[in-house]
């Protein structure tokens, strides 16, 4: 059987109801085989980063004890996506960076460095995406981004300015 490690996950969504994707998000994750949801964050409003005019993101973010590989775990996260509404391919006429009812990113897996063709970790721009640093320092100030630094240390050369904290029954 393969060691436990340790993964994290962004979460983001702009349309539908994004609280309760996130929320269903987090309940689907703690149902992962072979896995436990260690943390997870508050959940953030954020603005919409990506120059594309579109509604403030609802962002968030999990850390998980799995024996997953990457690659099983990224299928599972594209399933909970799936089944939240998600599909590419009415996105693929849309803009880059617009909107979605539920994203999850493999933002880290271990401290591993992957470059697939369908998974690259950590995930690219994670370090310079406060959307993705506030969330995950909730609950993993110490990660390391592989080769950079950690995440407390990247959340304090962005901007975080307009990302608040929402109330809500489980955050
Ligand atoms: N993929 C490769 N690596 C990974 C990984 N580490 N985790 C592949 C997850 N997926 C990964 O995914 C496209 C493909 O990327 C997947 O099929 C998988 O094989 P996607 O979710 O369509 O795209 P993406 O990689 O998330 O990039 P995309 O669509 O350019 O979106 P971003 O970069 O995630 O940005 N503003 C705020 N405030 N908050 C947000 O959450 N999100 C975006 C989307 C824009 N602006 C935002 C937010
Ligand atoms: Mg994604």
């Amino acid at each position: 059987m393969s060691p436990a490690v340790r993964a994290c996950i962004g979460l983001g969504a702009n349309i539908g109801d994004p609280v309760a994707a996130l929320l269903g998000a987090f309940t689907a994750l703690a149902g992962l085989p072979e896995s436990r949801v260690i943390a997870t964050s508050r959940l953030y409003r954020t603005p919409a980063w990506g120059g594309v005019e579109q509604p403030d993101y609802i962002n968030a973010a999990a850390l998980l004890e799995t024996r997953l590989s990457a690659q099983e775990l990224l299928r599972h996260l594209l399933d909970i996506e799936h089944c939240a509404g998600r599909r590419r391919d009415a996105e693929a006429a849309a803009l880059r960076w617009g909107p979605r009812v539920l994203d999850l990113d493999l933002l880290l897996y271990a401290s591993e460095v992957i470059h697939g063709p369908g998974l690259r970790v950590p995930h690219p721009h994670m370090h310079e995406r406060a959307f993705v640093l506030v969330p995950l320092a909730d609950i993993a100030p110490e990660a390391e981004i592989p080769g950079r630094c950690t995440v407390e240390q990247a959340l304090r050369r962005v901007d975080a300015g307009g990302i608040v904290p929402i109330a809500s029954a489980s955050a």
